[in-house]
């Protein structure tokens, strides 16, 4: 009988492995990126899961000509010598003199757009159309490699101070977040809600496990095409119980920011490099309050008309005053008003018209809002009360305040805004997937 042991091992070498196997034959697999066919020789680009490896096919040592069959995005295994090759840079790089292929799975038809140059340069909207195949290019792949060490750096950070991760529903009884940006759903006959976010059940696990975070989709039904907002993004979230101040919260993303930072430097150079990505330095992360912030906009900007939130100019302008007078590329802007913030945020003590709030700006892009939340019971119901709403409708999320819950406060943090500023993108897009907005639920 068959036994299944777990292990999976074709001998395939890694090209990490190239530099142990110099004039050695080695043999590798993966889909053809690139054939660029010279008078007596031919270049074969070979894209694995993160590299792009460069074989050289020539009479002189190949076994087979090229035929119809080579082409690209053709998937193969291919057997050939690990030879050093010349940089200009003066680099280490690695090349294979292609003995052998074979092709293990053709393509029906030429992609759609050119993906096998250095970047894909179709439009915006064209390239979303043909994601599954333009995701193939490196640079647009890279850019999601660099979003994924951002999770995992957020995650490994949060592990590391004793966070569990959870997973809440999506489908919910109550939008969490107000406004009129929820979706509405037919759920066999009774009207529910898709998640704006987590924020409901997050909270209401600070009594069960103290600390706790989640990475995943939110829907929000924005009813505007702008280049920050998507229907569905990915929310990295997590709440904190037992703190004695709001900064504690920001104290904890300030530290998760680091690591990740550091964690793409450390451990996603080649993407780093390939993008030509600025990673930020953070060692502190600047404060002002909301009042003052305002004050500096309407000094410094025209036409400033609301004067309870800011506009995306006011962000930029912000951005911008802080990298000049503290050299940062972040600002966290504190004590927004408490109208505008949702019924779960505790106001100030100290002046009730404000709240423990706060937002992170990220070279002028607001990428996280957080803050400590109300944990009494009846101050909770007096404000939902206050807002209008009827706390009869969130009985099963008043629980935590009924039976008891610690001080507590937490964030989220907007994935794709965070990607989009960090590659330097003007569209949200760029860092998304398979972006959801209002004209778009394709591919
Ligand atoms: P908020 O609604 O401000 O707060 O959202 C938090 C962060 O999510 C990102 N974001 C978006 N990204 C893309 N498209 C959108 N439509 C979109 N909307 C929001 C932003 C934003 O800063 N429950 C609170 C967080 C908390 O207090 O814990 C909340 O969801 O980066």
């Amino acid at each position: 009988m068959e036994e299944i042991t777990g292990v999976i091992d074709y001998g395939y070498t890694p090209y990490s492995e190239f530099k142990n196997n110099v004039e050695k034959v080695v043999k590798i697999k993966g889909v053809i990126h690139n054939i660029r066919e010279m008078s007596d020789f031919a270049f074969i680009l070979i894209r694995t899961a993160r590299e792009l490896i460069q074989c050289v096919y020539s009479p002189e040592f190949s076994e087979f000509r090229l035929n119809e069959n080579i082409v690209e995005q053709a998937s193969a295994k291919i057997t050939g010598k690990v030879v050093k090759s010349e940089t200009r840079d003066g680099s280490e790089r690695y090349e294979l003199q292609i003995h052998d292929i074979e092709i293990i799975s053709s393509p029906a038809a030429i992609p759609p757009v050119v993906i096998s140059k250095k970047q894909v340069t179709c439009d915006l909207s064209v390239n979303l159309d043909n994601r599954p195949v333009t995701l193939r290019n490196p640079k647009e792949r890279a850019i999601f490699k660099i979003q994924e060490g951002i999770q995992r750096g957020f995650r490994e950070y949060l592990q590391s101070q004793n966070f569990t991760e959870i997973h809440s529903p999506k489908i919910n009884f109550a939008g969490a977040e107000g406004g009129t940006n929820v979706f509405k759903l037919d759920y066999f006959g009774k009207t529910v809600y898709l998640a704006q976010s987590p924020q409901l059940y997050k909270q209401a696990l600070v009594p069960v496990f103290e600390r706790v975070f989640e990475i995943a989709p939110v829907f929000r039904a924005e009813h505007h095409d702008t280049s920050r907002h998507l229907n569905e993004y990915i929310s990295m979230d997590f709440e904190m119980g037992f703190i004695e101040s709001f900064t504690d919260i920001m104290n904890m993303e300030t530290g998760a920011l680091k690591y990740i930072m550091n964690l793409l430097k450390t451990e996603y150079t080649p993407e780093v490099e390939l993008l030509k990505v600025d990673i930020p330095e953070i060692t502190s992360i600047p404060c002002i309050r909301f009042k003052d912030a305002k004050e500096l906009c309407v000094k410094k900007l025209k036409n400033i008309t609301d004067m309870k939130d800011f506009e995306p100019e006011e962000e930029a302008f912000l951005g911008k005053w802080a990298k000049q007078q503290f050299n940062s590329d972040f600002l966290f802007v504190t004590h927004y008003l408490s109208k505008k913030r949702p019924f779960y945020t505790m106001d100030d003590p100290e002046d009730p018209e404000v709240t423990l709030s706060f937002d992170l700006l990220f070279r002028g892009l607001e990428i996280t809002s957080g803050g400590q939340r109300i944990h009494d019971y009846n101050e909770q119901v007096a404000k939902m009360k206050k807002m209008g709403m009827n706390p009869d409708e969130f009985e099963t999320y008043l629980m935590l305040h009924k039976y008891g819950a610690p001080p507590h406060g937490g964030l989220g943090l907007g994935l794709e805004r965070l990607t989009m500023h960090l590659l330097g993108f003007k569209n949200v897009r760029n860092a998304t997937m398979f972006p959801r907005d209002i004209n778009r639920v394709s591919p």
